[in-house]
């Protein structure tokens, strides 16, 4: 609203929109904090291990997740980079 220096004052007002713009500020967080898997040891090579999933909090693009193995614990495991 605005108000002029009369007497009585004149005053004025405008609808004002406000639009919010989603910033990269969360980073993915995963849903659990540990994950255990057992593998039977007859497996076959490609077998499902398990599966694990992390969150973003931000809006898209800003809440993509992918996946990957540290490469001291990745010998012999793949991971799906999209669903984990
Ligand atoms: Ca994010
Ligand atoms: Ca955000």
């Amino acid at each position: 609203m605005a108000v002029d220096g009369g007497d009585p004052a004149n005053t004025g007002s405008t609808l004002v929109v406000v639009q919010l713009e989603d910033v990269d500020d969360n980073r993915a967080v995963f849903t659990e904090r540990t994950y255990q898997f057992s593998v039977p040891e007859n497996s076959a090579v490609g077998a499902l291990v398990g599966t694990v999933t992390a969150v973003d909090d931000d809006l898209a693009p800003f809440n993509a997740v992918y996946y990957h193995l540290l490469q001291d614990s990745s010998r012999g495991f793949n991971i799906d980079p999209h669903n984990g």
